[in-house]
């Protein structure tokens, strides 16, 4: 992430099993009660910092199940299901833009995703140091994270949404969506201060080495009420200050796409709970 400000932030206190749970009460994913987080104990502490080798993000050591959804529902007959809402972002333009696409998934499917995420666990999000290196920083962001490296799925997400992404954009081809997915959980008081999405690159030996992300693909996981926080907001910079420009309720199922060079925060979440999985569309130049 390339920060822009570092906002202080509380630290998230330790949440005991039930205080867990009754932060998903009140909360349905369709007629099913929204699945509670599980955070993994790891005993971090704040300022410590990890190698590559050290795989605090467990990819290696957990291996990833897709959900069924992704083999049994045709991308192609959800995509008829999606409508699509422009959005007036600041600076808004054939290089600035950011859109909500619905019904990208069904209630269900959310839920599936919800519960395969859950059974890999949350760990603190981590701030990227540089080469590979991640500290834990909770004054400068605060919340969970569970990363998933998901072909299938990504592949699936781009057939659906792929009339909203631009083929070409900045000289550069659409070739696929990120598989590595960073899923969010925010509980109260969490926020992800405002910044902008950093360039994801791919590297040798990656056949694909040399594309780079353009366009942030920001999937909302379950609806958050108006009321409890958690939007996801457009910042405008007015006389060298931030203030909100424009916010994003999160809906089940919905994805907000993005340009890269929008400025944008997780808003505070107030109550409740808040799971989002975020990837990138790739381009090639
Ligand atoms: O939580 C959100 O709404 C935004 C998350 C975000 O900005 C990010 O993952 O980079």
């Amino acid at each position: 992430m390339g920060k822009s400000n570092c906002k202080v932030i509380s630290r998230d206190k330790d949440l005991d099993e039930v205080e867990i749970q009754r932060l998903a009460d009140g909360l349905y994913l369709g007629d099913q009660p929204l699945e509670a987080p599980r955070l993994v104990k790891t005993g971090w502490k704040a300022g410590q910092m990890f190698e590559l080798a050290d795989d605090p993000d467990r990819m290696q050591s957990f291996r990833w199940e897709a959900p069924s959804f992704i083999e049994r529902k045709d991308p192609m007959i959800q995509r008829q299901k999606t409508s699509v809402e422009e959005l007036d972002v600041p600076k808004a333009g054939p290089t600035h833009w950011a859109r909500i696409v619905r019904g990208v998934f069904d209630e269900e499917d959310c839920a599936e995703l919800i519960s395969c995420i859950n059974r890999k666990g949350f760990t603190p999000a981590l701030l990227n140091i540089g080469g590979g290196r991640q500290a834990l920083e909770p004054s400068a962001r605060n919340g969970h994270r569970a990363i998933v490296e998901s072909l299938e799925m990504s592949r699936w997400l781009l057939e659906v949404i792929r009339p909203y992404l631009p083929e070409t954009f900045q000289r550069g081809t659409l070739i696929d969506l990120n598989e590595r997915c960073r899923v969010l959980c925010y509980t109260p008081g969490q926020e992800f201060p405002s910044h902008y999405d950093g360039c994801f690159r791919r590297s040798a030996p990656d056949p694909r080495a040399g594309d780079r992300s353009m366009i942030t693909v920001q999937v909302y996981l379950h609806d958050v009420p108006a009321g409890s926080g958690g939007e996801t907001t457009f910042m405008r910079e007015r006389s060298g200050r931030e203030e909100a420009a424009l916010s994003c309720q999160p809906c089940a199922g919905s994805v907000l796409i993005f340009t890269q060079n929008l400025l944008h925060e997780g808003s505070l979440l107030k109550k409740g709970l808040k799971y989002t999985l975020r990837t990138e569309a790739m381009y090639r130049m």
